[in-house]
């Protein structure tokens, strides 16, 4: 299972976790990196010196290599941007924004840079500046999405850029891996399967709504306001989608979803908060450890594989 992401990341397994908001802190990270992946803390729009004290406190939990997911919507961007770098963080991945300005001195400290992009004219940006891998991402995800599905987004990005592609986006199985290794990914990444892993600090009702959710229960909120986010239907959505559909004003659809998702994490408010997922949260079954999940996905990818390459 080695290759070049798991070279550029000094993991064992091409298997790379979301940097969730709420849900990625120091425990996921630790236990996914711990268990062979790659774990990420979601720095969200968390103050930058709590993100400091995320990455000391995972470091305190392993040796081995994690990074950090930067919002670049969050304002508290540029300070964590150079928190990376005093920190000694392996690698950087970042989301809803076009990383450049920060490219050349994370480049400098040695620090890998992995942009998460929803389509190829982003990716070929990317590689331009110098990015060492994408996360191609696709629409099936939780949060904040692009309009691309994984299927077809990931094989024309891998066709558009030279350097590995971490495919996203709808994955949560070994049959979502091979697949994505299928479509020419070097290796993938995974959110919603790890909301439901047993080191997840995510509030029990929110693991149980994961669960309990089946394949079309999902819906996007803020397509019309140009940020659209996944999550799971409930009180919340059917509200914001009504209000969207009359034409509410932006900052009354703010308040609906201000706070909200720390409600649903932390609070295990599941009727008015927001219970981002991917499409793909149907698959998962049980809240299993992430040193399970990730033997279980490689060990399936594995097989599915060789049964390939053997015909
Ligand atoms: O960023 C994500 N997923 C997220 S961020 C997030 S935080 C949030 N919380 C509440 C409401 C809204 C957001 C939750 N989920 N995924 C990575 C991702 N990046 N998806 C799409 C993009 C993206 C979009 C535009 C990347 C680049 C881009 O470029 C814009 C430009 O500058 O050209």
């Amino acid at each position: 299972m080695k290759g070049p992401v798991t070279e550029i990341l000094g993991c064992e397994y091409p298997v790379i976790q979301g940097g969730m908001a709420w849900v990625a802190e120091h425990n996921l990270a630790a236990a996914v990196s711990e268990a062979g992946g790659f774990g990420i803390i979601g720095a969200a729009s968390a103050p930058a010196e709590i993100v400091r004290e995320e990455i000391r406190k995972c470091k305190e939990m392993t040796d081995k290599p994690f990074g950090v997911n930067i919002m670049l919507l969050n304002p508290n961007a540029d300070e964590v941007a150079d928190i990376v770098i005093e920190e000694g963080v392996r690698a950087v991945t970042t989301g809803a924004g076009n990383p450049s300005k920060y490219m050349s001195k994370w480049k400098a400290a040695g620090v890998k840079v992995i942009p998460v992009v929803a389509s190829t004219a982003m990716a070929v940006m990317m590689e331009r500046a110098g990015a060492d891998a994408v996360v191609a991402e696709g629409m099936e995800s939780g949060g904040h999405i692009g309009s691309t599905t994984t299927f077809a987004l990931v094989p024309q990005v891998c066709d558009a850029v030279n350097i590995p592609v971490i495919a996203a986006g709808g994955i949560a199985d070994g049959r979502g891996m091979a697949a994505a290794m299928m479509l020419g990914a070097s290796a993938v990444q995974m959110g919603t399967r790890f909301v439901a892993a047993k080191e997840s600090i995510v509030h029990a009702n929110y693991k149980e709504k994961i669960i309990k959710s089946k394949d079309i229960d999902s819906t996007v909120t803020g397509m019309s306001t140009g940020h659209p986010v996944r999550c799971l239907r409930n009180k919340m959505t059917r509200e914001y989608l009504k209000m969207e559909k009359e034409g509410v004003e932006l900052m009354e659809l703010e308040k609906l979803t201000l706070g909200s998702l720390k409600r649903a994490v932390i609070d295990g408010d599941v009727v008015s908060g927001t219970l981002m997922a991917g499409q793909i949260a149907g698959l998962i079954q049980s809240e299993e450890s992430c040193k399970d999940i990730i033997q279980g996905i490689v060990r399936e990818c594995r097989e599915l594989l060789q049964m390939r390459a053997i015909d």
